[in-house]
C-alpha cells in the first residue's frame, strides 16, 4: 500500500489504495510504518509523500465512519510527521481532499501538479475536518479564508492554492523530482516550516473578520451542528496554542460522526455512487460512440438539454418545426450563456465556443446524422409517437433515440419504430442545464449497450444519471404524485396551504408543495389530470377560476404586485372549506408532525411498490433521485433512508391508520413495506434488485 524507495538521500513514499487512495486503517498503518522506517533510516535525509493514480488522497475512508476506529488514527499518523526531524514534502498530483489535504498540510512543504485540487469537503458529509485542518489551514492562509473554504467544502485548483498559500509551488513538469529537490533544500536549511508553529495570521483584525463570517454562517444554518462546530474549532486557533487547538478540533469533530445528519449524508454519498452500478451492465458492456447530438424541440427543456451537450464539447443540432420558435429558443440559450459570461462563471471565449456548438435547424430530417437524438417536444403521446416514427425513417443506423418524457410510456413510444432496442427515455429535470439528475429509462427492449451508452453520456454531460424502469412518472414523478394527492387530501381535512408548506419547509425542503404548484403553474397538473385522470378538487377548482399560480398572481396563495412569496388568501381557504363540506369531509387541525407523516409516508409506500416492481434497482436510487431532482434535504438521506430512521413499523402502522381514516385503500402499506416492518427489517439492508 505504501512503496518506500530511497534514492539520493530521499525516501519517496508512494501511497496506493485504489480507486482514490482513501486513508483507511490499512493505509494509515502502512504509511505510519513507512514514515517510522524512513525517519529511522540513517541514509534518508528527507521524505516525499506521493500517490499513485489520478487522485492524490480523497481523505479518510468514509465507509469507516460510525464503525470501531482502528489505530493508528489519522491525527496520530500526522503527529509523526509533525515530530519528524527530517523534512516531509507532499507531492500532490490530483485531488487532495479532506484528510488528504490535512496529510499534506501536516507536511513541511507542498508541491502541486497542474491538476491538483485542494479542498476540505467534510462539511458536505455532515462533519468538519478532524485531522488538524481547522488548525493548520487558518494559520497558512488566514482564518477568514480558511473558514470560508471549509464552510463551502469546495476545492480550489493548484494555481489558486498557490496564490492562497496552501501549496508552496505548482510544477508543470515531473512532480516527484521537484518535490525531492524541495525536500533536500529543506534538509540543507535545517529549519522545518510547520503550519502549527505559525501565528502571524492570527491578529485581532483577522479575528474580527473571521467572527463576522462565523456569525453569519451560524445564522444562516442555525440547525446544522457542524457549522457551529466548525466555527468553534477555528476559533480555537486564536484562543489556544496549536496542540490544544488540535484537541479542541477533536472535541468538536467526534460527536458529529454519529449525528443522524452525518449518517444520512454518508448514505447519500454512497447511494449516489452506487447508482452508477446498474444490474445487467458492466464495464465490458459495449458502448456506442457519441460525437454529435440532435435535440427535438427548442423550448425551455430542449434548449437546456442542448446546452448540456454544448458545455460538454459535443456539437448539437436543435430542431424545430418552424423558424420562429427555433429562433426564440436559440435566443434564450444565447441569453443564458451571455448571463453566465457576465457573471464570470464562464469566459467570453467559452461562451462563444459553447454557442458555436449549437446549430438550429427546421425539420426532423436534420436529425439524420446525429449519434443520439433527444426528443423534447410536447408531452403528448400522439406527438411523441409521430416524431419517433419519423425518426425511425430518418435517424442513421445505430443512433440512440431518446425521449425526454417525464411521464409517458417509453415502450409505447419505442413500439412505433422498427428499432425499439435503440430507444430509451432520458428524463432531464428543469432547468436542464443546471439540474444534475437524469432518469435514464430502460424500456422493455432497450439494448444493454444503448442503456450503458446513455448512462456514460449522462456522466460526460456532468449529470447524475440513474437507471429506472418504465411506469407512469418513473420514480421521481410517480412518488411526487403521491405527495400531491396527500397534500390535496390534507387540505380537505382541514390543514391550510400555508400550514402544509410550513411543515414541509421546516422538514428541510426549500419549498412546500403549494408554493411549488404556484410556481410551476396550476394549469399543468390540471391539464395532466384531464388527460390522464386523477382528481384534485381544490386544485382543479382554482385552475378553473383562472388561478394558475404566480404567473397569474393568484393560485393557492396570492402574489400582490408580483411578490415572490405567496400570501394567504381567504377566498382559497373558504373554497377549501366549501369543497370539504361538499365531499362530506370533516375538518380538523393538524400538527406539523402529522402533516409530514401524512405527506411523506405515502411517498415511502410508493417507493416500496417501485422497488417490488423493479422500477428502481435499490432504495438508494430512489433517495438519489429525490435528493437531486426534488430537493429532498440531503441531510435526511432521501425518503427511503428517512423511513428507516423513523422505523418501518411506525410508518406501516400509520399508513394502515391513514387508509382507515381516509377510506383510501392505496394508503395501505405495500407488501414489501409490510414485510420489512413485520421482520424488523429496513430498506437500507435490502440488496440490489
Ligand atoms: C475526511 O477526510 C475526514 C477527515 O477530516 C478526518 C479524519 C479523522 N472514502 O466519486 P467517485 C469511493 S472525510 C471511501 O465515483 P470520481 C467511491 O465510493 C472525507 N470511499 O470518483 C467510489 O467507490 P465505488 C473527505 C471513497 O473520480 C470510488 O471511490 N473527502 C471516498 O468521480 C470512486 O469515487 C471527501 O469527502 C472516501 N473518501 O471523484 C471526498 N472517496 O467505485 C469524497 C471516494 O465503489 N470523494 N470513494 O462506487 C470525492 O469527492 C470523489 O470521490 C473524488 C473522485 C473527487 C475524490
Amino acid at each position: 500500500m505504501v512503496r518506500n524507495e530511497v534514492d539520493g538521500g530521499v525516501a519517496v513514499l508512494t501511497l496506493s489504495n485504489p480507486p482514490v487512495n482513501a486513508l483507511g486503517a490499512d493505509l494509515r498503518a502502512a504509511l505510519d510504518r513507512a514514515l517510522a522506517e524512513a525517519i529511522a533510516d540513517a541514509t534518508v535525509r528527507a521524505i516525499v509523500i506521493a500517490a499513485e493514480g489520478k487522485v492524490f488522497v480523497a481523505g479518510a475512508d468514509i465507509s469507516e465512519f460510525g464503525k470501531v476506529r482502528r489505530r493508528p488514527l489519522l491525527p496520530e499518523v500526522l503527529a509523526r510527521i509533525d515530530a519528524s526531524p527530517k523534512p516531509v514534502v507532499a507531492a500532490i498530483g490530483g485531488a487532495a481532499l479532506g484528510g488528504g489535504l490535512e496529510l499534506a498540510l501536516a507536511c513541511h512543504a507542498r508541491i502541486a501538479g497542474r491538476h491538483a485540487k485542494l479542498g476540505l469537503p467534510e462539511i458536505k458529509i455532515g462533519i468538519i475536518p478532524g485531522a488538524g485542518g481547522t488548525q493548520r489551514l487558518p494559520r497558512l492562509i488566514g482564518p477568514e479564508t480558511a473558514f470560508a473554504m471549509m464552510l463551502s467544502g469546495e476545492p480550489v485548483g493548484a494555481d489558486r492554492g498557490a496564490e492562497l498559500g496552501i501549496v508552496d509551488a505548482v510544477v508543470l513538469g515531473d512532480l516527484v523530482p521537484a518535490a525531492r529537490v524541495r525536500a533536500l533544500e529543506l534538509a540543507d536549511a535545517g529549519r522545518l516550516p510547520r503550519a502549527g508553529d505559525r501565528d502571524d495570521r492570527l491578529d485581532p483584525e483577522a479575528r474580527a473578520a473571521f467572527e463576522a463570517r462565523a456569525a453569519d454562517a451560524v445564522t444562516r444554518e442555525p440547525d446544522a451542528p457542524n457549522v457551529r462546530a466548525l466555527a468553534e474549532a477555528v476559533r480555537a486557533c486564536f484562543d489556544r496554542p496549536f496542540a490544544e487547538g488540535l484537541a479542541a478540533e477533536q472535541a468538536a469533530f467526534a460527536p458529529l460522526v454519529d449525528d443522524p445528519r452525518a449518517r444520512a449524508l454518508r448514505h447519500a454519498f454512497f447511494a449516489e455512487r452506487e447508482a452508477a452500478r446498474v444490474p445487467g451492465l458492466s464495464k465490458d458492456t459495449p458502448r456506442r460512440p457519441i460525437e454529435t447530438a440532435a435535440v427535438i424541440g427548442a423550448g425551455t427543456m430542449g434548449g437546456g438539454i442542448a446546452m448540456c451537450f454544448a458545455n460538454a464539447g459535443i456539437p448539437v443540432t436543435v430542431i424545430e418545426t418552424e423558424e420562429a420558435p427555433l429562433q426564440r429558443g436559440l435566443e434564450r440559450v444565447r441569453g443564458l450563456y451571455a448571463g453566465s459570461a457576465k457573471r464570470g462563471s464562464i469566459t467570453e471565449a467559452e461562451r462563444d465556443a459553447r454557442i458555436g456548438r449549437i446549430t438550429g435547424a427546421v425539420g426532423l430530417e436534420n436529425a439524420g446524422s446525429a449519434d443520439i437524438v433527444i426528443e423534447a417536444a410536447f408531452e403528448e403521446m400522439g406527438v411523441k409517437r409521430a416524431i419517433f416514427s419519423e425518426l425511425d425513417r430518418i435517424a442513421k443506423h445505430g443512433a440512440i433515440l431518446a425521449t425526454n418524457t417525464s411521464y409517458l410510456d417509453v415502450d409505447a413510444i419505442a413500439a412505433v419504430t422498427g428499432r425499439p432496442q435503440d430507444v430509451l427515455g432520458m428524463h432531464f429535470f428543469s432547468p436542464a442545464n443546471v439540474m444534475r439528475l437524469v432518469e435514464v429509462v430502460r424500456a422493455e427492449k432497450t439494448a444493454p449497450e444503448v442503456l450503458a451508452t446513455a448512462l456514460d453520456l449522462g456522466k460526460r454531460l456532468k449529470k447524475l444519471p440513474v437507471a429506472v424502469g418504465v411506469c407512469f412518472g418513473f420514480v421521481g414523478n410517480r412518488i411526487l404524485e403521491r405527495r400531491s394527492r396527500a397534500a390535496e387530501r390534507l387540505l380537505l381535512e382541514g390543514a391550510l396551504p400555508h400550514e402544509v408548506d410550513a411543515a414541509v419547509t421546516a422538514f428541510g425542503f426549500r419549498m412546500g408543495p403549494f408554493a411549488m404548484s404556484d410556481l410551476a403553474g396550476l394549469d399543468i397538473g390540471w391539464r395532466s389530470r384531464k388527460d390522464f385522470g386523477g382528481r384534485a378538487p381544490v386544485a382543479d377548482a382554482l385552475a378553473e377560476m383562472g388561478r394558475f399560480g404566480q404567473k397569474t398572481g393568484r393560485g393557492f396563495f396570492v402574489y400582490p404586485d408580483g411578490a415572490r412569496a405567496g400570501q394567504r388568501d381567504p377566498e382559497v381557504e373558504a373554497l377549501i372549506a366549501r369543497t370539504a363540506a361538499e365531499h362530506g369531509i370533516a375538518q380538523r387541525s393538524f400538527t406539523p408532525e402529522e402533516i409530514v407523516a401524512r405527506l411523506m409516508y405515502p411517498m415511502v409506500n410508493e417507493g416500496a411498490r417501485i422497488l417490488s416492481e423493479k422500477i428502481a434497482s435499490r432504495p438508494g436510487d430512489i433517495d438519489t433521485i429525490w435528493i437531486n431532482g426534488y430537493n429532498w434535504p440531503a441531510w435526511r438521506g432521501g425518503p427511503m433512508h428517512w423511513a428507516d430512521t423513523v422505523g418501518l413499523k411506525t410508518v406501516a402502522a400509520d399508513l394502515e391508520r391513514f387508509a382507515r381514516e381516509t377510506g383510501d385503500d392505496s394508503q395501505e402499506p405495500a407488501p414489501l413495506l409490510k414485510k420489512l416492518a413485520e421482520e424488523g427489517g429496513s430498506f437500507g439492508a435490502l440488496k440490489a434488485a
